[in-house]
């Protein structure tokens, strides 16, 4: 892999990924519609609107690999996730396509199964559940990357990202919490596995309470070195009461409560 883009340069999770990738590729060029703070003298910026495709077009010339963080990255008004994570991701992925780009890590989340019971293991090939727009949002993204993967052969790899953070906050993030250094790793293993055609894989470290069956990623050589259970003694002992019961029983927690109006006993039932 020469040259990497990561849009979403100035979120969250690229500020833990930006120094972990300039040090594996030794630059990085990153986008965004803000110019992220600290950037790195290994760093070029690029400013880009995911939703002005000329403007992706021109992010991507000469790129190889591409990280795709870029976009609404919680629950939001329909015009926002229309914009940033429908259009925004179409534009990525058809942006990537006409500049020959050969790989594309897209950030899917846990919200677009999130409406699958906590008691439940799921694999990553279950039908989705998405708990919010912004999770249906995650499901569709998925699938314009199986498209491009299997209509113009781009190599395309889908995280349902749990949570990134330095260390879980509370007991829903024992079971989904990822560390920066996993996240970095299974950026790297999408972009650098020969031949890779379509993947979906958690993105989540090595969890005791993980609600996700992650086999292929294993099978890709994923090798989390983040254990959440290290935490779990600190994060447990200063957990709040049990909250709302749909937050409490699905897995994409307050995300499945938000505007919720269904007849839970019903549905739950259903399970
Ligand atoms: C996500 O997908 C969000 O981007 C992040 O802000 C968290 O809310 C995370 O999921 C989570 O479920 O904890």
């Amino acid at each position: 892999m020469k040259t990497v883009l990561m849009t979403g340069a100035a979120g969250g999770i690229a500020t833990w990924l930006r120094p972990r990738l300039v040090e594996r590729y030794g630059s990085l060029r990153v986008s965004d519609i803000k110019t992220p703070e600290n950037l790195d003298s290994r760093e070029t910026f690029v400013a880009a609107d995911l939703a002005n495709l000329a403007e992706v077009e021109a992010a991507c010339d000469g790129i190889d690999g591409i990280v795709h963080l870029g976009g609404h990255s919680i629950e939001g008004p329909w015009d926002t996730i229309l914009n940033a994570n429908i259009i925004g991701t179409y534009n990525l992925f058809e942006a990537a396509r006409r500049k020959g780009v050969k790989r594309v890590i897209f950030a899917s989340s846990n919200h677009a199964v999130g409406y699958y019971p906590r008691d439940l293991r799921i694999p990553p090939d279950v039908v989705p559940r998405p708990d919010s727009r912004y999770g249906v949002s995650k499901v569709f993204g998925e699938g314009l990357g199986a498209m491009y993967a299997y209509k113009h052969g781009l190599g395309v790899m889908s995280l349902r990202i749990g949570n990134v953070n330095d260390q879980p906050v509370d007991a829903r993030r024992l079971a989904i919490w990822i560390s920066p250094d996993d996240i970095a790793q299974l950026c790297a293993i999408g972009l650098e596995t020969p031949e890779l055609v379509y993947e979906v894989v958690y993105a989540t470290s090595d969890n005791d309470r993980s609600w996700y069956e992650n086999a292929r990623a294993y099978a890709l050589g994923y090798r989390p070195k983040s254990q959440s259970e290290d935490y779990a003694k600190v994060v447990l002992a200063s957990e709040e009461p049990a909250g709302d019961p749909v937050a409490e029983y699905y897995q994409g927690g307050t995300f499945c409560a938000d505007e919720y109006t269904a007849d839970f006993d019903k549905i739950r039932a259903k399970d």
